[in-house]
């Protein structure tokens, strides 16, 4: 029986990178050299035939680059599997926020195990290698692997360089992690309990993490 798998993956990067650019490339095979900011949020969706048995859609979430909707992130974040962190290899200032934008995401979201979602890092704009810092980029096999993505290519929306491989990149790497590992974001007002272990019933003084916070009303576990 074939199953369909909804996943949620992040494009993200400063203004103007070319996160809406790389993501019409994809879903719809276009370019268009017009330059259009994203106002808070936009979606694409992809259906993809992973394997015999799965079917994955895609939803892509282009989040914009302006400052101003940065407080919006956590609320955007929630729930995602993946990320696209893009900058633009002809603008040093954009490099220079990959950081900042993995700090965010990593801050805001992570998978229900704990780790951080995986995240493939994304130079755009290699068409125009002899413009800007293109050629003094050191290739970032490095930096990606130390600040922690999976992965990262040099792309172009414009020459359709990469897009495909960057993307596939992601969704092998989101499909590699064990299904059990359901995104939730590390929300306070969530409270997550530990599974029950029977044999500790007779210890009725022993402290649960999660009860610790309630002691003065405790109840015992065969109450709950
Ligand atoms: N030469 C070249 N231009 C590109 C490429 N990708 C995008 N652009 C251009 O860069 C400009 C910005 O592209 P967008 O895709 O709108 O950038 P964005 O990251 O979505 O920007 P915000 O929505 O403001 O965050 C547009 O004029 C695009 O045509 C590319 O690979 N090569
Ligand atoms: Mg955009």
């Amino acid at each position: 029986m074939q199953q369909e798998r909804l996943l949620k993956v992040l494009v993200i990067g400063d203004l103007g990178v070319g996160k809406t650019s790389i993501i019409k490339r994809y879903v719809n095979q276009v370019f268009s050299q017009h330059y259009r900011a994203t106002i808070g949020v936009d979606f694409a969706l992809k259906v993809l035939n992973w394997d015999h048995q799965t079917v994955i859609r895609l939803q892509l979430w282009d989040i914009a680059g302006q400052e101003r909707y940065g407080n919006m992130t956590r609320v955007y974040y929630r729930e995602a599997v993946g990320a696209l962190v893009v900058f633009d290899m002809t603008r040093a200032t954009t490099f220079q926020a990959v950081l900042k934008w993995k700090k965010d995401l990593d801050s805001k979201v992570a998978l229900g195990n704990g780790r951080p979602l995986p995240a493939v890092l994304l130079a755009n704009k290699c068409d125009q290698q002899r413009h800007g810092l293109c050629s003094k980029l050191p290739k970032l096999d490095n930096f990606s692997r130390d600040h922690g993505f999976v992965g990262w290519y040099e792309t172009s929306a414009k020459d359709n360089t990469n897009i495909d491989a960057a993307i596939m990149c992601l969704v092998e790497n989101v499909m590699a992690i064990d299904t059990e590992a359901v995104p939730v974001e590390s929300d306070p007002s969530v409270l997550i309990l530990p599974a029950f272990d029977y044999n500790l019933k007779e210890r009725s003084d022993s402290r649960c993490s999660v009860c610790t916070t309630f002691q003065s009303s405790r109840k015992p576990h065969s109450e709950l």
